[in-house]
């Protein structure tokens, strides 16, 4: 029997781990016949949001984006969603952006249906227009290779314009895959593990993670991850990009 009093999970001032074990649901108005973990937000000192979504039949996510745009990504099974007009039917991998103030209906999933959001307040840019709904997929073909390193692929979702003040990207590192320098930027992330296992440092601690994980890293926490275990490590990421250094 595993102790219940012992996670993986660690909170600390620059970084955390969120592991599934210590979930504890909330309730989203507009978001119904479904459990909602907060994994990340501003209460622990972060200026993204991260949720992971299970929705029941029957269940359906409703609302209006207001400040913050919204990016939603299916993690597991099927749902149709409705977003400024446009409707489709996503599965496991597919993605929408919903930009600030647009109308989204996410409902008729499959029971377990499982999304993964990040939320991050929009900060406009003069003569930039918002950014428009968009759909999407991964694609590892759409993904090319990192840093000159084959073991290493990165798919960007959004397009990279100065529009987008936010960039959501998969990771995939292939069996013997790391990152090739640790990196210290002024860029937050927000993370979850699609696949595999992996060690992260993060501010000099090593932690052992993997699928189902989430990684929260505030600006200029140290990272630095490898690969472990015998099949790729796959996350999809937060960033903040493309505004001045106030
Ligand atoms: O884009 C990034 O900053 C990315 N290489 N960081 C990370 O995977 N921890
Ligand atoms: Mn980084």
């Amino acid at each position: 029997m595993e102790l219940s009093a012992l996670t993986r999970s660690v909170v600390k001032h620059n970084h955390a781990i969120i592991a599934p074990d210590g979930y504890i649901n909330s309730n989203v108005p507009g978001w119904t016949n479904c459990t909602v973990n907060v994994i990340i937000n501003e209460q622990m000192g972060a200026r993204l949001a991260q949720t992971i979504i299970t929705l029941r039949e029957g269940g359906q996510l409703q609302g209006q984006t207001q400040a913050s745009q919204i990016f939603f990504y299916v993690v597991a099974g099927q749902v149709q969603a409705t977003i400024d007009g446009q409707e489709k039917t996503l599965t496991a991998g597919h993605f929408v952006y919903v930009p600030i103030e647009k109308r989204y209906l996410f409902h008729n999933p499959t029971d377990g249906t499982q999304l993964l959001t990040f939320h991050k307040v929009y900060e406009p840019l003069a003569s930039y227009d918002t950014p428009a709904v968009l759909f999407g997929e991964r694609d590892l073909s759409k993904a090319p290779v990192y840093m000159n390193d084959e073991a290493l692929r990165i798919q960007e979702l959004l397009p990279n314009e100065l529009g987008f003040d936010m960039a959501v990207n998969i990771f995939t590192y292939d069996m013997g895959g790391h990152l090739p320098m640790v990196e210290t930027h002024i860029m937050e992330h927000g993370l979850l593990y699609l696949e595999g296992q992996a060690i992260y440092m993060l501010d000099q601690q090593w932690y052992p993670v993997q699928k189902g994980d989430s990684i929260w890293m505030a600006p200029y926490c140290q990272q630095w991850a490898t690969t472990m275990g015998k099949e790729p490590s796959v996350y999809i990421y937060y960033k903040n990009v493309n505004r001045f250094p106030t």
